[in-house]
């Protein structure tokens, strides 16, 4: 018979074992009895059904995203796990285990947080952060700038999305650092692999990064003034998607709050308002047209409204940045361009002006939380990537317990680092080179690195296996990346610009010609020295599961869930830790669960000798268990036990209600 009363007939062979009604709901999946796909389901269901979002399956914490608020964090949640008074999995238990293995082990430790999009990374990662700012955080002014650059973050990488209406168009690293007292002492944010595209194209029903929408619904008049501000329905790179407005958010108000968090930082007040010029300068660029000027339909800029105000914002001549949009310099001189030629350069100008600010913004929060560096023994850090459905992202995917069967990471080293045939190299290689697309790249990697152990490919995606982890990188957009779009006369331009797009533009400069390392081979680099970092550190395993699509609270679709824990090889993960953890009891714990069970009496005997009897009365075999001093260990299931516990509660039940009927 079926929950909701319906009677269906099956074969024996097509019924799996459930587990006793006393084990629904366990905290942690390794201790359910029978570990099925319906089982695991129900148990995490029943869960989700009494506001139970955390879980844990082994050493993985499962994080259910509850789509509405639930009572279960600030102060007086962050004393109780402080001072285990809780311990039910929970985001704050795991950074609190961080925060004490790091204390007592002296070790770095690192929280890794995975899911696809809109399961609930980043308001996870905002609440790891928040308890590991607060329990280091004898310094106040510290804590509440770590936890103020959240708002700063997400107003320039962050935006709704058809899945998220505060999607993470970037990856990011927080580390946090901590003195030998346990107390912060700085702290870094990195970040990695910023949807660019975001800043001129869109898809229909998204939007742009929240802080355009926010700039023009909250600048104040006289700023507005400054800025030849319009609403956001004047500008076309916002415009464009059909969506100006998310339900129940006041970008006006969150403008305040994005002021007040850049007065928190310590962001001055003539850096604020270069921030606000660029924002306004980007609007503009994507408003800026072009004319049709000959009959080869070569076209030029217009001198409007629209061009003169995004030159005056930048900082650069009217007249120069029309040369550089309607036109391309080669040897000396100026072809000109067609309106597709034109616009694509337009945009990759806007696009890289966002960017330069991101980075300039990311330096600037860096500088303000760099704090005592110099007292930093140990850190933690928090990785919250971003999600599945975006090509350029990759993503820190299953865990494999069974760990890679190589004593040094050499192999793994040899992907990356090898000349001339590394990854790094083929990178550098293929965009420099005109003929490369990201057919031949893949080719090229697959041709060179195949014979790698850590190493496999498939459609346009590789992996490479890191120590305890398999990294899916994407090929096809990893050139894309790499290749730097903009032209030299357009970085010329900006380097005439105002700060931070002069500093940019050297930058970009400087790399080409002295390094001749391009972007891409450089973030490249960048992303495998991080995984590197957080291979040396204590691993400790977030994993974001979204119960349905609708982003609504209280449903919870079991063919979504599934395919999350699947993907995540949750199952896998609880079944090697149950071989290698076997269920635990203190022969306390033991004795008082089971000694109901016993047929002796049993309170003038110690919980060891209870434990023994139990186990000897009903017969278990030895081989699935193991009798210690403090405590017992098995390896197989208890569910005989279980059952017969059961069964004597319910007699028990039965007399009692007998009793009291007569009573009464
Ligand atoms: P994501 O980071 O995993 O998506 P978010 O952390 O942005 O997902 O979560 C999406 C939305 O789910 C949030 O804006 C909240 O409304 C809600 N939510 C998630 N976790 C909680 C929670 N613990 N309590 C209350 N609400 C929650 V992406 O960045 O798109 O991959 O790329
Ligand atoms: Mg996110």
């Amino acid at each position: 018979m079926l929950s909701h009363g319906n009677v269906i007939t099956v074969s024996r062979g097509e019924l799996l074992p459930a587990n006793t009604e006393v084990l629904d709901g366990v905290d942690d999946l390794v201790e359910l009895s029978y570990l099925n796909a319906p089982s695991v389901l129900h148990n995490l269901q029943y869960r989700y059904n009494h506001d139970i979002i955390y879980s844990k399956a082994g050493p993985v914490l499962l994080a259910f995203n509850p789509f509405k608020d639930v009572n279960i964090y600030g102060n007086d949640f962050f004393t109780a796990y402080k001072d285990k008074i809780l311990d039910n999995p929970q985001v704050y238990a795991v950074a609190d285990g961080a925060y004490n293995d790091m204390m007592k082990d002296g070790e770095n430790q690192s929280i890794i947080i995975s899911g696809e999009s809109g399961s609930g990374k980043t308001k996870t990662a905002k609440f790891a952060m928040q308890y590991l700012a607060s329990v280091g955080s004898q310094n106040c002014e510290m804590k509440s700038k770590l936890i103020q650059t959240s708002c700063i973050l997400e107003a320039f990488g962050n935006a709704k999305t058809s899945r998220n209406c505060n999607s993470s168009r970037f990856g990011k690293l927080i580390d946090i650092h901590y003195n030998a007292e346990g107390t912060i002492s700085s702290a870094c944010i990195q970040t990695y692999l910023l949807e660019k595209s975001r800043v001129s194209q869109l898809c229909r029903g998204e939007r742009s990064y929240h802080v355009f929408y926010q700039i023009c619904a909250g600048a104040p008049p006289a700023l507005k003034d400054m800025l030849n501000l319009k609403m956001s329905s004047e500008y076309k790179f916002l415009k464009q998607s059909g969506c100006l407005k998310i339900n129940g958010v006041e970008d006006a108000h969150n403008f305040k709050v994005l002021v007040d968090a850049f007065d928190t930082l310590g962001i001055s007040h003539q850096d604020q308002e270069n921030v606000f010029h660029l924002l306004a300068a980007v609007l503009w660029l994507g408003n800026i047209s072009f004319a049709v000027i000959d009959q080869e339909e070569h076209v030029e800029l217009v001198a409007d409204e629209a061009s003169r105000t995004a030159a005056r914002l930048m900082g650069c001549k009217i007249d120069d940045l029309k040369v550089v949009l309607s036109t391309n310099r080669i040897h000396n001189t100026a072809e000109p361009l067609k309106m597709q030629q034109a616009t694509d350069k337009r945009d990759a100008l806007a696009t890289f002006v966002y960017e330069s600010l991101f980075n300039w913004l990311m330096e600037e929060v860096n500088t303000s939380l760099k704090g005592d560096e110099q007292h930093t023994r140990h850190t933690i850090s928090i990785l919250d990537t971003y999600g599945f459905e975006s090509l350029q992202e990759y993503e820190l995917e299953g865990i494999h317990w069974k760990k890679v069967e190589f004593e040094d990471n050499q192999e793994c080293l040899d992907i990356f680092e090898k000349k001339p045939m590394g990854l790094i190299s083929i990178l550098n290689e293929d965009s420099n080179s005109s003929k490369a697309t990201n057919e031949t790249f893949t080719e090229n990697i697959k041709r060179h690195l195949s014979y790698n152990i850590c190493f496999s490919c498939e459609k346009g995606a590789f992996r490479v296996r890191h120590y305890a982890q398999e990294v899916q990188y994407d090929a096809s957009e990893m050139l894309e990346q790499n290749s730097d779009k903009l032209q030299f006369d357009t970085i010329q331009l900006l380097s005439s610009c105002k700060k931070p797009l002069n500093h940019s533009a050297s930058g970009l400069m400087n790399q080409v010609q002295t390094t001749g390392q391009s972007v891409g081979a450089k973030f490249m680099d960048h992303l495998f020295k991080l995984i590197q970092e957080m291979e040396n550190s204590k691993q400790h395993f977030i994993r974001c599961v979204k119960p349905n699509t609708k982003k609504l609270p209280g449903i919870y679709e079991n063919d979504i869930v599934w395919e999350q824990l699947k993907c995540s090889q949750v199952m896998e993960i609880v079944q090697i830790t149950k071989s290698r953890y076997p269920l635990r009891f203190t022969h306390q714990e033991f004795a008082s669960r089971f000694g109901c069970i016993l047929s002796k009496n049993i309170s003038c005997m110690d919980p060891l000798s209870t434990s023994v009897a139990i186990l000897q009365q009903h017969q278990i075999p030895p081989q699935i268990y193991q009798v210690g001093f403090t405590k017992l260990f098995f390896r197989g299931q208890v569910d005989v036990l279980e059952n017969l516990r059961q069964e004597v509660l319910n007699g028990t039940r039965e007399l009692e209600n007998r009793f009291l009927g007569g009573r009464v």
